[in-house]
């Protein structure tokens, strides 16, 4: 039979199944059922095929009595399902044919229904779903443990320039992609005292939350297995509200169900600095305690007894958010199980692994002794006990070194006084882990010079790198169809699963045809980033000019202002002419500001008052627009990064631990403009000098210039285009109606230190975007430059980290799909 006939075949076979579902699931009528109604039903057959694949991999596991590796982590941002899931389950192009052109809502429409799982801030989060998909590719028995939040990331809406921040109700409509497991719930205890007898402690907590269990499946790419999210709900213990229940103080009852369910509430909406606030607390010892007693039981159904639990287990730490296991861990063991200590401690040292995504001292999560003696008395007990012999023998390695002791010490003693006392969360997944790495070869690096020198001395040889990668499922077959239709059509399609096989691409860069193909995928993609722009901001971007992108979580350090600087001087350049060989260009802005972050509100403000003088000033005409696309996310990205053509990767050397959108970028046929800083620095070894736009200060530079009294004003002073940028933006010239409305941020570069060096570096960027230029003016050089960096970014796909992780921290090689 001819293959289009079998598709054909098989796709009024999938229509005719949705069909069904939309009847006796959806209880709607498939002639007249609406989108979000065949959404529904289309989630519901990918369902029933990830239900299946997700028994028999767990019959599978419990066969051979796998050794598990658990991802710890308070976010997993995963954006949308379905798109995906009908990719891995093989159905995408029957779903493709049954309604592209059939009359009702196209694939797309449908797809994009589903409201996003905002489960996380920014990389971190992203990360976590990335690994999730590459272990379960990689055919891992993994589980990731999480919080189901009620509310996700918050969303934002711009409003007279500023944002406005909206709860995420992502649920509001249930979610076909979860399955509650009512068998699967644990008590997890708060307050009270706690009381040693010897080798182990009696806690008498005053409070008990139920954590309830849900479950997300992962379909696996190219296998039938699938990895486990494992999602943590709040709630009430059946039994105790029932008496105010019964003595119809319905008002008394509510309160007590909201006092329980508020922990699972709401993420914190916080990139990098830390809310020191009891609830965030509480959180994290509500998922933490809950998926260790998960754990364990698990463990228990396969083993008769829990000395061998380092043998069958790997558990990873996200970061410190969860470094609360460590002690949870301590307590099962010796109060649970009746362990010795120090056969416990060893266990706990084989178990855990930490990655540090940050080396900013004011980022690093520490908690008041006080609050931590208040909530978990238990595990300050712990925690004491492991520092005591920690401590210990950190004198008998340096016998006498008091600094490094203060410096490596558990407890931060803070003034002296008992309520400066402050646990370093960061040191208790290092004391308790027998690897830790950073996030890139620079961040790696510094941390051991750096934040945790001390205990680079004590134990070198647990600190490792593993640089971040991004699935290229999600960042490159998912979002940018056009480009992946013509790497079938060049090079195969394996590059799905071995994204290597890029470097196939290498001799297609100096072949005309697939230059010109190439970048007619790109304009594509422009195009539909452009009616999404005009759509959601009234401003119309030329796809003719060159996409300059600028897409992150709002930060200081990520030095969106810089953008902004450039941005300013190109726009004077061409007021006063001297830019009328320039090429045109769009500026892309997008990003949230944590709620709290004065600064970086102030930063979105100025973004959207600069495009509405520039974008309104009809000299300036196609030659440069300003635009800030509202309430980023991952579905967001999946439509700008193929869209762009120039990738801002600008933070100040030293302070970027990664970044993982400059992967994702560059995997989608952008050039990098970028700092010395994170992936960027592993991405120019990879593409090569000459492909990549590197400027400014690097991590070296950076810290001599603070050390030798950097002076900001001068370099304003000095620097007329500069000194014009600035004085544009102090004088009110973008915001006449509030004219000193930027005049706190105008002083923190010029007048109070610039703490992150913008002005050190605007010089240097300014002149690379003007090479930026003249190499988009030649577009046979631009695109040969730009298949090339899609050449070389398989080292960059999360596919290698894992494998990574998987065989020096997890030891689980040997589980690993072979290829
Ligand atoms: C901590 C305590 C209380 C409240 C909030 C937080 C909190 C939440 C999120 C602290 C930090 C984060 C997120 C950090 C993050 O996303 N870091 C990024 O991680 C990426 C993956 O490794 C890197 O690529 C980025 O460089 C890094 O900034």
């Amino acid at each position: 039979m001819a293959e289009s006939r079998k598709n054909e075949i098989a796709a009024a076979a999938f229509r005719a199944e949705v069909d069904e579902t939309l009847l006796h699931s959806v209880a709607a009528e498939p002639s007249t059922a609406n989108t979000k109604e065949i959404y529904k039903a289309l989630a519901y057959v990918a369902r029933k095929q990830l239900a299946i694949r997700w028994v028999n991999t767990q019959i599978e596991d419990r066969k051979k009595r796998a050794r598990r590796i658990y991802y710890m982590s308070m976010e997993f941002l995963i954006g949308r399902t379905l798109d995906n899931a009908l990719s891995a389950l093989g159905l995408r192009d029957d779903a493709a044919a049954a309604f592209d052109g059939a009359g009702g809502p196209s694939l797309t429409e449908i797809i994009e229904c589903e409201p996003d799982a905002g489960l996380g801030n920014g990389g971190l989060g992203r990360l976590a779903a990335c690994f999730l998909d590459s272990m379960a590719t990689l055919e891992l028995p993994s589980w990731g443990y999480g919080m189901r939040y009620e509310y996700g990331m918050f969303a934002q809406s711009i409003i007279n320039g500023g944002q406005v921040e909206h709860p995420d109700s992502w649920l509001i409509d249930g979610t076909a992609w979860e399955f509650p497991r009512p068998g699967t719930a644990f008590p997890v205890r708060f307050g009270g005292t706690a009381e040693h007898h010897g080798e182990w402690a009696e806690w008498s907590a005053t409070e008990a939350v139920e954590a309830r269990a849900f479950d997300y499946v992962i379909p696996g790419h190219g296998t039938d297995r699938v990895s486990t999210l494992r999602l943590w709900r709040a709630g009430a213990p059946a039994q105790i509200d029932l008496n105010a229940f019964n003595s119809g103080d319905y008002a008394r009852a509510a309160e007590f169900k909201n006092r329980f369910e508020n922990i699972s509430w709401v993420l914190y909406p916080n990139d990098s600095t830390p809310a020191g606030r009891e609830l965030r607390l509480r959180q994290e010892y509500f998922f933490v305690s809950a998926s260790m007693q998960d754990i364990i039981l698990h463990h228990l159904e396969e083993h008769k007894h829990i000395n061998n639990l380092a043998d069958q287990i790997a558990i990873h730490l996200n970061d410190t958010h969860p470094a609360i296991a460590v002690a949870e861990l301590m307590r099962l063991f010796c109060d649970e199980y009746g362990m010795l200590w120090t056969t416990a401690w060893s266990q706990c040292q084989r178990i855990f692994s930490y990655t540090n995504h940050t080396l900013m001292p004011e980022a690093l999560e520490t908690w008041p002794v006080s609050l931590i003696q208040y909530l978990l008395p238990r595990h300050m007990l712990i925690i004491y006990r492991i520092n005591q012999e920690f401590l210990a023998e950190v004198d008998r390695l340096f016998p006498g070194d008091f600094d490094l002791m203060r410096s490596v010490s558990l407890i931060d003693e803070g003034d002296g006084s008992e309520g400066s006392k402050r646990v370093r969360m960061a040191h208790l997944c290092i004391v308790g882990s027998h690897r830790i790495n950073g996030v890139s070869q620079l961040h790696s690096d510094l941390m051991v010079r750096t934040i945790f020198a001390g205990f680079a001395r004590l134990y070198p040889e647990r600190f490792h790198n593993k640089t971040n990668g991004v699935t290229q499922r999600r960042w490159l077959a998912q979002a940018n169809p056009s480009l992946s239709a013509l790497l079938d059509r060049s090079i195969g399609k394996d590059w799905r699963l071995n994204l290597n096989r890029l470097r196939e691409l290498r001799p297609l860069a100096s072949d005309a045809r697939f230059r010109v193909d190439f970048a007619a995928a790109k304009r594509k993609n422009k195009i539909r980033l452009a009616d999404y722009v005009r759509r959601e901001t009234g401003v119309a971007l030329n796809p003719d000019s060159l996409f300059d992108v600028q897409v992150k979580r709002i930060h200081e350090y990520k030095r969106q202002l810089l953008n902004v600087l450039h941005v300013i001087t190109r726009y004077d350049a061409i007021l006063h002419g001297q830019a009328d060989d320039a090429a045109p260009r769009c500026v892309i802005f997008a990003g949230k500001a944590a709620s709290s972050y004065h600064m970086a509100k102030q930063i979105i403000r100025l973004i959207n008052d600069i495009a509405s003088v520039i974008n309104n000033d009809p000299r300036v005409q196609d030659r440069l627009k300003v635009v800030f696309v509202p309430n980023y996310n991952v579905s967001i990205a999946e439509l700008i990064m193929p869209a762009a053509d120039l990738s801002e990767q600008i933070s100040t050397a030293g302070t970027e631990a990664s970044g993982t959108g400059n992967m994702k970028f560059a995997l989608n046929g952008a050039l990098t403009i970028g700092t010395e800083d994170g992936a960027n620095i592993e991405i120019r070894d990879n593409v090569g000098t000459d492909n990549i736009f590197i400027f400014g200060n690097n991590a070296q530079q950076v810290e001599i210039l603070r050390r030798s009294g950097y002076d900001p004003r001068s370099i304003y002073q000095n620097n007329p285009q500069l000194n014009e940028a600035l004085n544009k933006i102090d004088g009110g010239f973008f915001s006449p109606q509030e004219r000193r409305r930027y005049h706190d941020l105008f002083n923190s570069l010029v007048n109070y230190g610039d703490h992150y060096l913008l002005l050190a570096d605007y010089g240097d960027y300014v002149e690379t975007q003007n090479r930026v230029d003249a190499l988009y003016r030649t577009p046979v050089e631009w695109q040969r430059k730009t298949i090339l960096n899609v050449a070389e970014m398989g080292p960059f796909s999360s596919d290698r980290t894992i494998r990574e992780y998987a065989i020096d921290t997890w030891h689980l090689g040997a589980s690993l799909k072979k290829v």
